[in-house]
């Protein structure tokens, strides 16, 4: 293995205070979003988002994902249709009571219409295992180093100014197949982007505390 010097800007404690302090109050306005816009984004906006994705630490540095990324409005068309099948299963008895109560400070149903609004649906898939030359190579920690990647992409989404959902249609096997992916990839999250619909919502849920999530061993 080559190794090359880091590169590395050194910024003082009271600097790097600061910049968390900040950061912390960027992504605290950070909300998960179900209302879009039909306004575009631009290929090349989604181009950089994904590959900041792509910059997560993964398992061996296998990068074990594929981010496909869907504008055309006959493919989101299908993978609303197909995501509503599913959810309204969902609702209607797969999902069970504890569960429905537990959804109901969301306002969320089986109904999907941000799938066909929102201009752009990523949809993050995991490699269980590569080919390289026909021969199967094996990847590490996938299912740790995807979920790093999406947090990665959430996060960029929000810096870049635009919003998503983390949407997990289950059981998810019909994005595999409506969007032809190989039989190594499952796929691992959807995520609509765009900007939030004029007079968008949030339901007002709020935040554990920092002593509710954090333990400190001095
Ligand atoms: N996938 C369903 C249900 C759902 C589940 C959880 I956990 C949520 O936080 C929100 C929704 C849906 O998208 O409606």
């Amino acid at each position: 293995m080559k190794f090359l010097p880091l590169l590395f800007q050194y910024r003082t404690s009271r600097s790097v205070e600061r910049s968390a302090y900040r950061i912390y109050q960027k992504y605290f306005r950070r909300r998960s979003i179900r209302e879009f816009s039909d306004a575009p984004v631009s290929r090349r906006t989604i181009e950089q988002l994904i590959r900041t994705a792509g910059t997560a630490p993964s398992g061996a540095n296998k990068q074990p994902w594929t981010f496909c990324a869907i504008s055309d409005p006959v493919l989101k068309k299908k993978i609303r249709e197909a995501a509503e099948k599913e959810e309204y299963d969902n609702y209607h008895g797969r999902m069970g009571d504890a569960w429905l109560k537990d959804l109901e400070a969301f306002g969320t149903d089986w109904h999907k219409p941000f799938l066909e609004t929102a201009p752009w649906l990523i949809v993050i898939f995991r490699k269980i295992y590569d080919v390289n030359d026909g021969e199967r190579t094996k990847n590490y920690y996938v299912q740790e180093s995807v979920g790093i990647a999406a947090g990665f992409l959430i996060a960029a989404i929000h810096q870049a100014g635009l919003v998503t959902l983390t949407h997990t249609p289950s059981p998810m096997n019909f994005l595999a197949e409506l969007l032809q992916r190989p039989e190594n990839e499952k796929a691992f999250l959807l995520l609509p982007v765009g900007y939030p619909a004029e007079g968008a919502v949030v339901p007002d849920i709020h935040r554990k505390a920092l002593a509710d999530i954090a333990v400190f061993y001095e």
